[in-house]
């Protein structure tokens, strides 16, 4: 083998075993996007914690977590005697309003089996009191592995971190003085200097929380989603910004759809994770078509389906996103599995040459 083809190799299994550990078996994530005053931060969540994912998505689908603030940076144990969780560097949300009204939930539930992430930098998780959780959620911007085992993680933030660390950064003020948790250390924009005065206009609030990329807004993703983002190009609403860039729906957006949220390529039609002859058999059946959408054939949103067409199937044919069937086990394969899927790509680089 040349050396060239080994580091090719050695690149795929490491790619493979990124798309592993971060993102287990599944072929779309569910990334939920928030919009708040100071950018857009996107949060992958994870698909072997489906009892916290379930709970959360629900409160995302109807709509709870808009027009919600950033009600707490870090915890301070001030007022916790004994202290009910240990000092960590986090930003806090899904309790109140942005008039500062805590938001009643459904009934918290009850879930120690999904605390097995580490709360890394970056990760997402569920605010427990004493083991109970419903809509509150927590972003650990620092290293917070002292809480693992206490806490349900079950996302991290895959774009706009920056935004997450700008949150972190802001001073953080008494809001309600004598209310305490959860406003006695609420980060905020300060736009007066702090003159003691707190502005609800400086309140950090969250717009909305939108499940990114169905576009057709289903709750479900799939090919669908994909002609209405094409549909919607040029349009200004977020619900088509997939790249978190603002501006005008562009083919970034799409990029960001069919790359970031299906981890796939162009000509992978029914959107398995790969770009194969199931795929071309599709577009063969289409062949010549109008008004036919992604899941014919049509992978640049014209309706056609023609050469530009077949010449993306073409650039991607056998991509293979490494992540198996949509409904295999949510499980980091044994080392073994990593030697046959690098069998695989000896495979691969042998018939590309
Ligand atoms: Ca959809
Ligand atoms: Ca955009
Ligand atoms: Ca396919
Ligand atoms: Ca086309």
């Amino acid at each position: 083998m040349h050396t060239h083809a080994f580091k090719s190799l050695l690149m795929t299994c490491a790619v493979v075993a990124l798309f592993f550990t971060s993102h287990t078996a599944g072929a779309a994530v569910n990334q939920l996007r928030f919009e708040t005053d100071l950018g857009a931060f996107a949060v992958d969540l994870y698909n072997d914690t489906p009892i916290a994912v379930a709970n959360l998505l629900s409160y995302v689908d109807s709509g709870f977590y808009d027009d919600t603030v950033i009600d707490m940076k870090g915890v301070l144990n001030a007022n916790e005697s004994p202290p009910i969780f240990p000092d960590a560097d986090i930003i806090h949300g899904g309790t109140a309003d942005s008039s500062l009204t805590v938001k009643p939930t459904g009934t918290p539930i009850i879930n120690t089996t999904e605390r097995f992430h580490s709360n890394t930098p970056g990760t997402f998780a569920m605010d427990e009191f004493f083991g109970f959780y419903a809509a509150q959620w927590q972003i650990n911007v620092n290293d917070n592995s002292h809480l693992d085992g206490t806490l349900t993680v079950i996302g991290d933030v895959s774009k706009g971190m920056s935004v997450v660390d700008t949150i972190w950064g802001l001073d953080a003020y008494d809001v309600l003085p004598g209310v305490g948790d959860p406003f006695y250390n609420m980060p905020l924009e300060d736009l007066d200097g702090d003159t003691g005065t707190h502005l609800p206009s400086e309140y950090v609030v969250i717009h909305s929380v939108l499940r990114n990329g169905d576009t057709d807004e289903d709750d479900n993703l799939d090919a669908d989603d994909i002609d209405t983002l094409y549909d919607n190009a040029g349009a200004t609403d977020i619900l088509y910004d997939i790249a978190l860039d603002h501006g005008t729906s562009d083919a970034g957006d799409v990029d960001a759809l069919v790359r970031d949220i299906f981890f796939t390529e162009y000509g992978d039609g029914n959107l398995d994770g790969k770009v194969n002859p199931t795929d071309l058999a599709d577009l063969t059946l289409n062949w010549l078509g109008s008004n036919k959408g992604w899941a014919d054939g049509d992978y640049n949103g014209d309706g056609l389906v023609n050469p530009t067409d077949l010449a993306e199937l073409t650039l991607n044919w056998l991509f293979d996103n490494g992540l198996g069937a949509q409904t295999a086990p949510a499980t980091i394969p044994e080392p073994a599995s990593v030697a046959l899927l690098a069998l695989g790509g000896i495979a691969l680089l042998r018939r590309r040459r």
